[in-house]
């Protein structure tokens, strides 16, 4: 029933480019022998170097930028404090529970999230609420497959999400800023929409501990704070599920955070952004409808309001 919400997208459409992962990023993503077969199997090798798509011709920041400056809030609300604390993350073993409308409820170790499952690197314009982007070559796969070893069941219409919650490894949790833990939600053809994908490193690193590690999603084409770091928990849901930020300040943050240019945050003009990296004097660009994957995901939003619904 999943092949139901694939879209049209092809490979070609969304960056491809095969992974030959180092052998310290599978042991860290818990990967054997079985993954590394995958990998480095036929499959990756059949869907050719070839860059296409918006991102394949951005710039990508450094690894460096990448992992200095961050928004992690269970490790500090400083930009710098994910980088100095997230360390203290055991990140070894990892689960996540799936449960909810699934065939196939329990709890998936990273062995049995990566079995079967061909990594790639995926370049995406990453866009913060706060008028700052980064181009980040994350590796990963898509959230569908995961979904379709679950084994959605009719009915399911959201998919929601839940992070770790340690607070004798994460310091930031012991301040009530938000409510622990952090969640996050994505209607269900959106966490569906290939462009969707589940992290598991950048260029090619084991994800670091500030963007996430183990497991962490990407959705390219919304405000970075959907993105959910350090997944515990994916919950196959018939409701909308509450979200971290749009609890926080119902106001400033709704359920879809799609980037959109034409919609003020309340406190600023989301019109511009500038690309982290270019230096204090770097050139404010626009901010791009859909972070600049119109073409990919506004079907997904015909016919709403997305003023309204933001
Ligand atoms: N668990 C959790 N996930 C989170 C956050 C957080 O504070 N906690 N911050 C979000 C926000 S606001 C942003 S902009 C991105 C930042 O991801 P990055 O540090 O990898 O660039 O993570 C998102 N995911
Ligand atoms: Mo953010």
């Amino acid at each position: 029933m999943a092949g139901r919400y694939k879209s049209k997208l092809t490979w070609d459409d969304v960056t491809p480019k095969p992974v030959w992962l180092n052998r310290r990023q599978l042991l860290a993503g818990g990967a054997g022998a079985l993954a590394l077969g995958s990998i480095a199997g036929p499959a990756a090798a059949s869907l050719g170097a070839q860059k296409t798509g918006y991102g394949a011709d951005l710039e990508p920041n450094t690894l460096e930028e990448i992992t200095s400056y961050n928004n992690f809030y269970e490790f500090g609300t400083d930009k710098g404090d994910p980088a100095r604390n997230a360390h203290m993350l055991t990140t070894e073993p990892w689960s996540v529970e799936i449960d909810g409308m699934v065939d196939n409820p329990g709890s998936y170790s990273m062995e049995q999230i990566l079995d079967g499952v061909t990594l790639e690197e995926r370049i995406y314009r990453f866009r913060c609420v706060e008028r700052w982007s980064m181009v980040v070559p994350w590796v990963g796969f898509e959230l569908a497959d995961l979904l379709e070893k679950a084994g959605v069941q009719e009915g399911a219409k959201y998919v929601a999400f839940e992070t770790a919650l340690r607070p004798d490894e994460m310091p930031g949790v012991r301040s009530p800023i938000i409510e622990w833990p952090y969640v996050e939600g994505l209607r269900l053809d959106e966490a569906m929409h290939p462009l969707t994908i589940l992290a598991t490193g950048l260029y090619d690193e084991p994800m670091p501990n500030q963007n996430g590690a183990p497991i962490r999603l990407v959705v390219p084409w919304k405000y970075g704070y959907k993105s959910i770091k350090s997944i515990v928990r994916i919950s196959l849901v018939a409701e909308e599920p509450p979200t971290a930020w749009n609890k926080y300040a119902p106001r400033e943050y709704g359920f879809y955070s799609n980037v959109n240019p034409n919609r003020d945050h309340p406190r600023w003009s989301q019109k511009y952004e500038r690309r982290i990296g270019g230096g204090l004097f770097a050139k404010q660009e626009p901010t791009l409808m859909f972070n600049g994957y119109e073409e990919e995901v506004a079907s997904l939003y015909e016919g709403m309001d997305l003023i309204e619904f933001h």
